[in-house]
Parts: C-alpha cells; structure tokens; sequence
C-alpha cells in the first residue's frame, strides 16, 4: 500500500523522434508500466519550433542548441506523463547518463542509443522542471486521473 508519507510525484518523459522512427514506443512504454508507474498522460505530437525551443530554452547558450531543436521536431515525439512515488528522480535512472556512452546497458539510453545527440528519450531533471514541462505540452484536461484496477478489466 502506498504509505501516506510517500511523495508521489509527476514527471515528464518524451520518446524522441528517433525512437519512434525505430519503433521503439512499445519497449519504452513497457518498462516504465513494469517498473509500476502509472501513466496519467499521453500523446503523439509534432512539436512546432517554438515548443522545442521552450522546451529546452535552458539549453540556448549552448553550440548544439539549433540542432537539438531541430531534431526535436523532425518527426512525431510520444510525450507522457508518468505518475508514482519518486518518479521524477527513478524515471532519469530509468534512461541513463545523457551520453550513451556513459549510460548502463541496462538503462533505455544505454540499451537503445548510441549518439548523445539520438539518445531516444527525455525525462524531467527535478520536479520544478517537471512541473514546467508538463504544463507546457499538455491541457489540464488532457492529464486523466484513475486508479489502476488490474482485474477489474480482465473478468
Ligand atoms: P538530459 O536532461 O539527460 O536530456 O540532458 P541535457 O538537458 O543536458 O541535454 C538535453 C539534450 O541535449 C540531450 F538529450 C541531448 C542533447 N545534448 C547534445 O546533443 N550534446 C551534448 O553535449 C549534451 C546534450
């Protein structure tokens, strides 16, 4: 049972273009489901310039900023919103270091990406962060609330 001191949190997780090119949402989807989080958010969007450029407007100064944009919206990105306790910080170790080349195997980085600029999935930093970017690519009444009841839709 959920201890009422537990902190269930929200956060973001996008699956990137290159994901979803590759026909990974599934493998992607399933872990996060496995790992018993429960998702309370979900579509397929072509993100416009200017969502990309928001989306990671912390990242401006940097030299690969145009083309992280830009990949961002070369195709259609699944963006999620998960829910559970400590989501925000499990779901970054679910992924992996940012560099795949640093991230276990056993993460979804480290299991499906090569390319630190193709690294398959994004996931919230904090949960300041997460806050910010699931109000910025979804509607309030996009988010579902519901209680997972397993059996309930197997009899
Ligand atoms: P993360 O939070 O793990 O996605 O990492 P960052 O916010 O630091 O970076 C955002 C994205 O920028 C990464 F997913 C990939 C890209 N990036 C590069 O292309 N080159 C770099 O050197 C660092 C990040």
């Amino acid at each position: 049972a959920l201890p009422l001191t537990c902190r269930v949190e929200r956060t973001f997780t996008a699956i990137k273009p290159d994901a979803v090119n590759r026909g990974l949402i599934g493998e992607i989807i399933t872990r996060f489901e496995r790992k018993g989080y429960k998702l309370v958010g979900l579509k397929l969007v072509r993100p416009t310039q200017p969502l990309a450029e928001t989306h990671y407007a912390e990242l401006a100064s940097k030299p690969f900023y145009p083309s992280l944009v830009q990949f961002l919206c070369s195709g259609p990105v699944v963006a999620m919103c998960w829910e559970g306790k400590d989501v925000v910080r499990t779901a970054r170790k679910m992924l992996g270091a940012t560099n795949p080349l640093e991230s276990d195997p056993s993460t979804i980085r480290g299991a499906y990406a090569i390319d630190v600029g193709r690294n398959v999935v994004h996931s919230s930093d904090a949960v300041s962060t997460a806050e910010r970017e699931i109000a910025l690519w979804f509607r309030p009444e996009e988010l579902v609330e519901w209680a997972p009841t397993s059996l309930q839709w197997i009899y």
